[in-house]
């Protein structure tokens, strides 16, 4: 017998530590052929009402409407008309354009900070349009498609965006971290994960209060290994809160790949069969089946069906962030070899199959926006972009959180003024 200790003649094997690794890395050619992309319309569609278990299976498929022919097949199919669905492809072309233009606004100095979502338009544009107009968003910071589907001007985007004198949130949070509260869109948070118990605590209210508002919340695939997904997720069971976790699997959290969060053993979907909620997984670069379970799962909620968890899996196309750079540490083939295609063109290309749009408008709508987000940039210029020391006042930073500020604060406040005025006299101010 072995003693404590005593590793001589032992034959038991020697334990190995797995570190994941992705498959792709810069230099190496892209090949996606092990990712299982069923036809679409194969997938059943439970009825919204059915016992959670009932969509489990569903967790290991992949919600697919838009076929290879461009044509909308199966169960799945929201039947959405024909305006319906050029809003959506105008909203998405609309992010763009915009992710466009302020990304090249950073690289012009103009603000500090930018994150594009491009690839994954359709995951909140067409999410939200599933959604009614007072539903809560709890987002993370890639869904701006959520505010540009609810109608919000550009222009207040970039102010924000500028921090600066016109920016509603005055210049306190980081730029793209949007708040509107008209358009019931929470404040983004930088700590990752914080909005999952935020959105399961406002579907309780709004249960325990009777009201009719369901929440629906946004978070990438790394950030469900955070701990905040483990509470909202059993708090939302436990209470059958109406509540939707949109899971975003863009396959990257920065420079890690998903199997950093787990996504080497199971879908992020089924995570949704430990908690005993609903869980879909559906193809995130089709804008009809992000819309379709979207709906379903806002039905569900709405009828007191509880929660859903839906993984939409997706490609993040582009960096994580203007501070990022992908060529360092993937394949620069991965986002033309991603076997779900651009969502933007598959929702294109399906109207210019029913007859209802043409390349020449879709080139026509792109130049109009790009026009547009060119004006709205030269009205927020108006009000200031980064260094030009057009932002708020710099004592409203002491404003607002306390009704009468404490006297420690009020000092700092006091002290921080007299030192300005010596750095900066008259004239100098910044
Ligand atoms: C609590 C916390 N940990 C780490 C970070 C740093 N961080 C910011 S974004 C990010 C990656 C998140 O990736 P994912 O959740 O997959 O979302 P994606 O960026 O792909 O949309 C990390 C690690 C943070 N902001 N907050």
């Amino acid at each position: 017998m072995a003693k404590a200790g005593d590793k001589k003649g032992s034959n038991r094997p020697a334990l190995a530590l797995h570190v994941p690794e992705p498959h792709y890395r810069p230099g190496d050619e892209a090949d996606f052929s092990h990712i299982v992309v069923p036809e679409a319309g194969s997938a059943p569609r439970p009825d919204e009402a059915c016992d959670a278990k009932e969509t489990h299976p569903l967790c290991d498929d992949l919600i697919r409407v838009l076929g290879d022919d461009n044509k909308a097949h199966g169960p799945w199919d929201p039947r959405l008309d024909a305006d319906t669905l050029r809003r959506m492809l105008r909203e998405m072309a609309l992010v763009r354009a915009f992710d466009n233009r302020m990304y090249r606004a950073q690289r012009q100095g103009k603000t500090s900070f930018y994150m594009k979502c491009t690839g994954e338009e359709a995951t909140s544009v067409c999410a939200t349009h599933a959604l009614a107009a007072d539903d809560m968003i709890f987002p993370s910071y890639r869904q701006q498609g959520c505010l540009i589907a609810r109608g919000y001007e550009p222009v207040e985007m970039i102010n924000q965006i500028y921090s600066n004198k016109a920016d509603k949130l005055k210049g306190r949070q980081l730029p793209i971290m949007y708040c509107s509260k008209r358009l019931s869109f929470f404040s983004i948070s930088g700590n990752l994960a914080t909005q999952l118990p935020q959105a399961t605590g406002f579907a309780m209210a709004s249960a325990s209060k009777g009201d009719s508002r369901i929440a629906a919340t946004w978070v990438g695939e790394g950030s469900t290994a955070e701990g905040d997904f483990h509470s909202a997720l059993v708090f939302a069971t436990v209470y059958n809160a109406p509540v939707i976790f949109n899971v975003i699997n863009n396959q990257w959290a920065i420079s890690s790949f998903s199997g950093f969060a787990g996504g080497e053993r199971a879908t992020f979907a089924a995570r949704a069969i430990g908690y005993g909620v609903a869980g879909l997984r559906v193809d995130g670069n089709d804008p009809l089946a992000v819309y379709a379970a979207e709906r379903w799962a806002a039905d569900r909620a709405r009828s007191n069906g509880g929660p859903t968890l839906i993984e939409h899996f997706t490609y993040r196309a582009e960096g994580h962030s203007t501070s990022d750079d992908p060529s360092a540490y993937r394949s620069a083939e991965e986002g033309t070899a991603w076997p779900l295609g651009d969502p933007v063109k598959r929702l294109m290309d399906h109207l210019i199959d029913m007859g209802e749009w043409s390349e020449e408008q879709q080139e026509a709508q792109d130049a109009e926006l790009d026009q547009m987000v060119k004006d709205a940039q030269k009205d927020a210029e108006k009000n200031g972009i980064l260094g030009h020391g057009l932002h708020h006042p710099f004592h409203t930073m002491f404003e607002d959180v306390y009704e009468d500020l404490p006297w420690h604060l009020q000092e700092q406040a006091d002290q921080a003024i007299r030192e300005r005025e010596i750095k900066f006299p008259e004239g100098l101010k910044k």
